[in-house]
């Protein structure tokens, strides 16, 4: 037998991680950490280590399949990659003749490495309706660090300045169980963590971190804004200030002190249902204990206070002084000569917040939330379904499943049908793959080559491709197949993929199958360069007061705005929907909708859950592993109770993104458990258009066992009828 050892980079999530990939007769046979990875240091996670049987699963699309039934009928016929890809270009074409090239909208999930491709093929054809799921994750956040202080602030963990963080807060997000977000790794993360001295947990959940954390914060869902500007005005008014960063480095301290007067923690108790002593306490830890880091995650975002909150929070760390400072959070710095494909760090990567003013006229949206980087897609699936200001005519989507990622899935089912021509890339035929009329087979990690620079942005990592299954491509070959198809040479100049890939590599003085040999390339860190070249923004300071913010329109300084849908919000509404619901803490073997069909990862988490306390759960007579109703205004869905007293009694935390691939095709049980059933129709985020997905109201109450009554399930459980 034939065994070897290959270094490559992990992709079952965003991708962080080192890992050795195990062959054995060229087959792969295991995946493990790399222990000596900079990056990640040995650590893997479930999903890492099942990344064969991704690989080898049976149900794997493996050739391109056009459709041969009716829509959504689950017959189809295999056809050549040619006929697939001419077919897709003469369509295209044709509508971007016929209608103009905005009549073609296309839709990526989330970063994935094709990441960056996808926006420069959407912008090279014409079309300005490019979406996903960025309003609600992770790009407003990096977009208003673009406006306050030129680039998004990462915790630094690695040491490279010889401290670690003497503080850490998590604010929102769990990594060390996740695995991995925002292109820092879960392993890393807890050695920091262990290392510091205050550990401060800001979560409604009482997550791992929290058990051992100096100051858990259990704050009432959705209420972050408004104990982020009581932090602030603590910081203030007790003269915690970094003076020295704040008079040289920052502009707007003086409206700020002023602002932030009246968001007292007695003003913000109510609100976040803590103690005012409490929030003192945390504030002085934070801002006395350096260097402090901040570690903020999703829950930030999925808010209809989402780029106000990320203000405030970038602003505590401004007023503590921990910006770019050893042990801070800090401004990365990339390796040099790497041309960095990543929009993160490479500004002048086409797509994003590069929409011209006369393209967002042109979008569905017409442009109407300034700080979303993407055409909004709630106002896109409305537009698609009443043809209001046009109706788009083709999309493209691109590794992702919003029948279960995105709010209101029965309309965006409605707006696919609606559609003359879908296409979908994935591995698999998930629900919304089998909307489409051609389905294209993407090669999964194994099957790339890659620099890996998505977020990791100090350092860039290897892929090696180690195994072809079936006619799986590269979501990048393809496009630029089908760019070239159509004549969009410019954009796409690269013959290939490798091409792309040794061009982007060209100033390294190596080239790919070099690269691959040293695994890794890093930057030089350097600390506190805003001492010699100041900010990247307009004034070249931070800015605590964000006048181009103010010229679009959203508020300078950091506001609070209550979730729209809430027990102070909407009063009226207890009585029915008692419970608050937050939705989306992600599952460690999961990532979104994927992984339902990989057996390991499975058996580990079998059921959709939701976390209830075991006092409400008495009171509703609702025992462990109960199969309960769990229902919102809007509609209702069926999970499984876990009880969990680390949530506030009233709280309840219902997982995302469930379908069960096990089950019928085309709908492989969908709307059984589908949270995203329960959001539609709300009050977006003014300012990006982010919507409330941590905090709404609902009830819960028993339901029978889906297992037993499935058939009669399915008939029940129609639409509300104040659904629509
Ligand atoms: N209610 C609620 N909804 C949420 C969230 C929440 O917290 N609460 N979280 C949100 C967040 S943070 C995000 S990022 C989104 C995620 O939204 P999506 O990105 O839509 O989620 P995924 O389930 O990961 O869907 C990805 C699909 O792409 C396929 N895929 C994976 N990798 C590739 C690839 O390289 N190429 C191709 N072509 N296909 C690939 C997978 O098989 C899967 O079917 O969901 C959001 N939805
Ligand atoms: N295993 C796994 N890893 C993943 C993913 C995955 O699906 N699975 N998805 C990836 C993606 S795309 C993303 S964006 C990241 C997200 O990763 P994180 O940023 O960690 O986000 P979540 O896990 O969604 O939520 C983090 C925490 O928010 C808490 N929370 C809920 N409501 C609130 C609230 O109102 N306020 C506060 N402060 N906290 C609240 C939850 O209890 C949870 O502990 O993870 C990435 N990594
Ligand atoms: S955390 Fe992400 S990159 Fe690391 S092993 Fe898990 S899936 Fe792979
Ligand atoms: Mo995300």
């Amino acid at each position: 037998m034939h065994k070897r050892v290959l270094r490559s980079a992990c992709r079952m999530c965003h991708g962080v991680c080192q890992v050795l990939v195990h062959l054995e007769d060229g087959r792969v046979v295991k995946v493990t950490g790399d222990p000596d990875s900079p990056t990640s240091r040995g650590y893997i996670c479930p999903k890492g280590r099942a990344s064969p049987e991704l690989l080898y699963h049976p149900d794997r699309v493996l050739h391109p399949l056009r459709r041969a039934g009716e829509r959504g009928e689950n017959r189809w016929e295999r056809i050549s990659w040619d006929d697939a890809l001419d077919e897709m270009a003469r369509r295209l074409a044709a509508i971007k003749e016929e209608s103009g090239p905005e009549y073609f909208a296309m839709l990526q999930g989330t970063g994935r490495p094709y990441t960056g491709y996808t926006t420069r093929f959407a912008n090279a054809f014409g079309t300005p309706n490019f979406t996903g799921v960025a309003h609600l994750c992770y790009l407003p956040r990096w977009l208003v660090s673009l406006y306050t202080l030129g680039q998004l602030p990462i915790c630094d963990i690695y040491g490279f300045g010889g401290e670690y963080p003497a503080c850490i807060v998590l604010w929102g997000c769990d990594i060390a169980r996740s695995g991995a977000s925002d292109g820092m790794c879960g392993g890393m993360f807890q050695r920091a963590l262990r290392k510091a001295d205050k550990v401060i947990v800001v979560d409604p959940r009482r997550i791992g971190a929290a058990e051992k954390a100096d100051h858990w914060l259990q704050l009432r869902p959705g209420s972050d804004g408004a104990l982020a500007l009581a932090m602030i005005n603590t910081i203030i008014t007790e003269g915690l200030v970094d003076r020295d960063f704040v008079d040289n480095y920052t502009v707007g301290y003086e409206p700020l002190a002023e602002h932030a007067a009246p968001f007292t923690p007695e003003w913000a108790a109510p609100i976040t249902r803590l103690d005012p002593e409490e929030i003192r306490a945390a504030a002085r830890t934070y801002a006395t204990i350096s260097p402090a880091c901040m570690q903020w995650g999703n829950a930030v975002d999925m808010s209809a206070c989402n780029v106000q909150t990320a203000r405030s929070l970038l602003i505590l760390r401004a007023l503590t002084g921990n910006i770019d400072r050893p042990g801070g959070d800090v401004l990365w710095v990339p390796p040099a000569g790497v041309k960095q494909r990543s929009v993160f760090m490479n500004l002048e990567v086409p797509g994003l917040q590069f929409r011209p003013p006369e393209a967002a006229s042109r979008e569905v949206d017409g442009g109407r939330y300034p700080v979303c980087p993407i055409t909004h897609p709630p106002t896109l699936w409305r537009s698609m379904v009443e043809g209001d200001p046009y109706r788009i005519r083709a999309m493209w989507i691109v590794g992702s499943n919003p029948l279960l990622t995105m709010t209101d899935p029965r309309r965006t089912e409605r707006a696919l049908r609606l559609l003359e021509y879908l296409v979908v890339s994935d591995f698999f035929l998930t629900p919304t793959a089998q909307l489409a009329d051609l389905v294209l087979p993407a090669a999964t990690w194994l099957e790339q080559e890659d620099v890996v620079n998505l977020h990791k942005i100090w350092c860039v990592l290897a892929r090696v491709k180690v195994a072809q299954v079936g006619e799986a491509r590269d979501d990048r070959e393809v496009i630029l197949d089908l760019a070239h198809r159509l004549g969009l040479w410019e954009a796409f100049p690269w013959k290939s993929w490798r091409e792309h890939l040794d061009w982007a590599l060209e100033e390294t003085g190596v080239d790919f199958d070099g690269f691959c040999e040293l695994g890794i390339i890093q930057g030089e860190m350097r600390y506190r360069k805003y001492r010699e070249q100041g900010f990247a923004t307009a004034s070249g300071k931070f800015e605590i007061y964000s006048s181009v913010l103010e010229s679009m329109g959203v508020s300078p300084l950091p506001v609070y705005r209550e979730p729209p849908l809430s027990p102070l919000s909407r009063p009226e509404l207890c009585g029915d929907y008692p419970l608050i619901l937050t939705t989306g803490a992600k599952i460690r073997e999961f990532f979104h909708s994927e992984g339902r069909q990989i057996a390991s990862l499975r058996d580990k988490h079998p059921d959709p859950l939701v976390e209830i306390h075991p006092e409400t759960a008495a009171s509703l007579d609702i025992g462990e592993g109960d199969w309960v109703w769990v229902e919102t205004p809007r509609d209702r869905i069926r999970m499984r109770a876990r009880l969990f007293d680390g949530i506030a009694p009233d709280v309840v935390s219902a997982e995302h993104a469930w379908w069960f691939p096990e089950e019928e095709p085309p709908e492989y049980g969908w709307r059984r458990s589908n949270v995203n059933l329960l959001f539609g129709k709300m009050e977006f985020d003014p300012d990006s258009g982010s919507e409330s997905l941590r905090s709404a109201l609902c009830r819960v109450y028993k339901s029978p066992d889906p297992q037993v009554s499935r058939g009669k399930e399915r008939e029940g459980h129609d639409e509300k009828p104040n659904g629509e």
